[in-house]
């Protein structure tokens, strides 16, 4: 069902009439509140008196991660600290974290876009929705949790990790939506698949919300068949709020953005130019509706492509498509561009894998190695490297041929590339340490 059928669907005339409107409004907000985008506008040379619908977007400065970090903690704040009701944060992977902070309003927004995603699965009263996203700073978990409130649907805060419990409590509490990231929710498979006590079929399991990290068909295919549920995408990002910036609809067809408060554009990130509609290239977003900390067109650094045809569903939103990765993912081995996404689109065709696999590169002789760790499934499994050979050529095959470079691969005992219970970690680059930062 469509939780919110008048922003949901309304039409593109009225859509934009109210983007112009909240942007007109945020932009002024923004210059009058934020020495930043004062600065930032004044710099430019651009005033809110430029502003005057959403085509003028492109007018206004890019805002990014560097930026978020010099203004840590509460430098993008557009109200007084009193009206702050939470504050969360991203682990970046160094220095200080970037915050996220909310109003009431903002809180109540944020519910709203991640009920929108649970109503795809006509979540509600009668549904146990268990949170298997980490609460705490992380938006993940409380995200979900309000999300599912303002459904009506019953909570199961369940966090991450113990994934025994987690299992016991999906059959004994009749869990019928299950949110985490992709990569934990193929944890979760296997730990039902090596259990005693809970099968498949014990569960009343009926949709899977997964994001935090992008996933790829083969993992939906495999969650879905394994679990017997319908693997919806959601999607989402601290900076904007959390989870529930945008979401799938039951056609599975590119992620829907809530356009009323998350305006999306689509940029090259070397020119920095808008690019042709449909093509791909960086991110980028502006909060319509943010009060506690608002967003000028910020650059997500994800890869992917809008999508403007509309959908069967009715919803009228611009959709983006299956993200890439994010910029700071892509891995240049040898002079080519290769992107963890892509390794598990290819391994994931090959039933004989498990899904997890873990790139480690590094720099030998002034070249690049390229070395890639994967499982074979128990029944195929044998330390013996002749018996291995006849499933690692298809698929050393079909890397270089997607990728244009030549993996070495090495076959893993089932169950020991390490799992993630959070956003997973597919690679190793040993090459950093060999930067010389002088
Ligand atoms: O990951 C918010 C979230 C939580 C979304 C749970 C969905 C579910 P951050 O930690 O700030 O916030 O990370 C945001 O994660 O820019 C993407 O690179 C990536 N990401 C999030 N959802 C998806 C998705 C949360 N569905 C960053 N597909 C984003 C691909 C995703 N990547």
């Amino acid at each position: 069902m469509i939780h919110n059928p008048k922003m949901e669907c309304m039409s593109r005339e009225d859509m934009r009439a109210l983007q112009s409107e909240r942007l007109v409004k945020v932009v002024r907000n923004c210059y009058e509140n934020v020495p930043f985008y004062k600065s930032k506008m004044d710099e430019s040379g651009v005033t809110p008196d430029d502003i005057k619908s959403i085509d003028d977007i492109t007018k206004l400065p890019f805002t990014t991660k560097y930026d978020l970090r010099d203004e840590y903690p509460f430098g993008l704040e557009a109200v007084p600290h009193d009206r702050i009701r939470r504050i969360h944060a991203s682990s970046g992977t160094t220095g200080k974290p970037i915050v996220g902070t909310y109003t009431d309003n903002d809180l109540k927004n944020w519910a709203e876009g991640v009920a929108r995603v649970f109503a795809v699965g006509d979540i509600g009263p009668g549904d146990t929705v268990q949170i298997s996203y980490g609460y705490g700073l992380f938006t993940g978990g409380l995200g979900a949790h309000e999300g599912a409130a303002v459904r009506g649907a019953t909570q199961l805060p369940a966090s991450v990790g113990n994934s025994v419990k987690q299992i016991m409590l999906m059959k004994d509490l009749g869990t019928t939506a299950i949110c985490c990231t992709p990569s934990y929710a193929l944890h979760l498979a296997e730990t039902i698949e090596k259990s005693d006590s809970v099968k498949f079929e014990d569960l009343k399991l009926r949709y899977g919300f997964f994001g935090g990290e992008p996933w790829t068909w083969g993992i939906r295919r495999e969650l879905e068949k394994k679990f017997h549920i319908k693997a919806i995408d959601i999607y989402g990002l601290t900076e904007m709020s959390g989870p529930g910036v945008g979401g799938e609809c039951q056609y599975q067809d590119g992620t829907h953005v809530w356009e009323d408060m998350y305006y999306p554009e689509v940029i090259d990130p070397e020119t920095l130019q808008p690019v042709a509609p449909g093509e791909q290239g960086e991110l980028v977003f502006t909060s319509l509706c943010k009060e506690a900390m608002p967003i000028l067109r910020y650059r997500t650094r994800d890869l992917t492509h809008l999508i403007y045809e509309p959908c069967k569903c009715g919803r009228t939103s611009v959709r983006i498509g299956k993200i890439l990765g994010r910029s700071d993912d892509m891995l240049i081995i040898r002079g080519v561009n290769v992107f963890p996404s892509q390794i598990e689109a290819v391994l994931t065709e090959f039933p004989v894998f498990t899904p997890h696999f873990l790139i480690n590169v590094d720099r030998k002789n002034n070249e690049d190695t390229f070395d890639l760790d994967v499982e074979l499934n128990e029944e195929y499994f044998s330390p013996n490297p002749a018996k291995q050979m006849p499933f690692i050529k298809p698929l050393y095959d079909k890397l270089c041929s997607v990728t244009g470079i030549k993996p070495n691969i090495h076959i893993k005992e089932p169950g020991s590339i390490e799992r993630s219970s959070g956003k997973s970690t597919h690679v190793i680059d040993k090459r950093t340490h060999l930067i010389n930062w002088k």
